[in-house]
């Protein structure tokens, strides 16, 4: 393992799982963006636009097979690091995805091998618990671990920002949550401390809660443009694009992505469980083992719900979510059922055509 890599953040558990079957002449390299045809890759040593192998292409049918921001790659360089070719995607430790809103059901990559994923909103109008949550949902689902950053803290009394990391506090006591501001130097330094050499960290939420004000803050510079907001609905415009994968002063590798509109969450069961432990294990004291947490009599969620010991939102959350998960489990087992019987249907088409019927 080269230091190279190592300072891009290659780790022992990659190594384990990669190396051995790695050719001799494949460079090992870290995805740092995605372009339409292209991908800027480094070696940490070098950094160069390279593009998929035609048996890639080929072989990979889905969104998920592509390669995305953060991954690990192998592929042969030429020309003095000026063009190469992808061959591999190494094993991913870590991938975020998410639904793309909408019906349909489409997976878009965020990002791979992210040790934290940084959920950022701001504590102005865009605070929002049930918008953390589903950011929260999308982060466990990927066992990834998350921390909550509190932006914009300048625009409010401390009073009233001190009540609202008490609400996040209470409602998710085993999750960092750090409010900060990013026109205040003593906060930017104590938000400095949170990141280690070598670790890659995502950075998620809205548009215009100042994801790239944060990551310039910690460069040391306006490397990256951002925006105001658009004062009317205070609405973000997307100024961030594309996602980008950064190393700062401290050797922490940090990727920054432009602010999600609407999404939906899909298989999230273990996302929602962690999100929402409390629930999960007041559930067990239910009468029916299959309680759904809504009809039910001898139902101890909704009892909590209704003694306050559960906000009311925080529980209406948690079935839609739950809903939104099951719709999306169902219709994949209805998919399966048909492929199913779409068999069978050919096979008895097979059966009746050797007997000459
Ligand atoms: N008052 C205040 N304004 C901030 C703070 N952080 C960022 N801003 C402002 O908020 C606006 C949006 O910041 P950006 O960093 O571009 O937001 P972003 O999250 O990167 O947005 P996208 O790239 O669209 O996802 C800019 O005008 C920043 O100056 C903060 O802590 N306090
Ligand atoms: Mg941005
Ligand atoms: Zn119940």
């Amino acid at each position: 393992m080269n230091e190279q890599i190592t300072r891009l953040g290659f780790s022992q558990w990659l190594a384990d799982n990669s190396l051995p079957a790695i050719p001799k002449d494949f460079t090992i390299a870290r995805v740092i963006s995605v372009n339409k045809n292209s991908y800027l890759i480094s070696t940490g040593t070098s950094d160069m636009y390279v593009e998929l192998s035609g048996k890639f292409l080929f072989n990979s049918d889905s969104t998920l097979d592509l390669p995305t921001v953060g991954d690990w790659i192998t592929a042969q360089i030429f020309d003095n690091d000026t063009f190469g070719i992808i061959h591999d995607i190494l094993p991913r430790k870590t991938i975020i995805r998410r639904k793309a809103a909408g019906k349909k059901i489409d997976y878009q990559l965020i990002a791979a091998n992210i040790d934290i994923a940084i959920i950022i909103q701001a504590l102005d109008s865009n605070y929002n618990p049930r918008r953390l949550e589903r950011y929260l949902v999308m982060v466990h689902e990927s066992h990834i671990t998350p921390v909550v950053f509190l932006s914009k803290k300048d625009l409010l009394t401390p009073q009233e920002v001190e009540a609202r990391v008490h609400d996040i506090r209470s409602m998710l006591p085993d999750l960092e949550v750090i409010a900060f501001s990013n026109s205040t130097d003593s906060d930017i330094a104590m938000v400095r401390q949170y990141f280690q050499p070598q670790k890659t960290y995502c950075l998620l939420g809205s548009s215009g809660v100042g994801k790239t004000t944060l990551l310039n803050n910690l460069l040391e510079q306006e490397s990256y443009k951002t925006q105001p907001i658009r004062e009317k609905d205070g609405r973000g415009r997307h100024t961030t694009t594309r996602r980008e994968l950064t190393i700062l002063p401290g050797e922490a590798i940090i990727i920054d992505t432009p602010g999600m509109r609407e999404f939906g969450i899909m298989d999230a069961e273990q996302g929602l469980d962690e999100t929402f432990s409390e629930i999960v294990i007041l559930a067990e004291e239910c009468r029916y083992d299959n309680c759904t947490h809504t009809v039910e009599t001898g139902c101890a969620v909704k009892a909590a719900v209704e003694s306050g010991k559960i906000a009311k939102e925080r529980y209406e959350n948690y079935l839609k979510m739950v809903k939104e998960s099951a719709f999306y489990e169902m219709s994949y087992h209805e998919r399966k059922q048909r492929e199913r019987q779409f068999g069978k249907m050919m096979h008895n088409y097979h059966k009746h055509h050797k007997n000459g019927k």
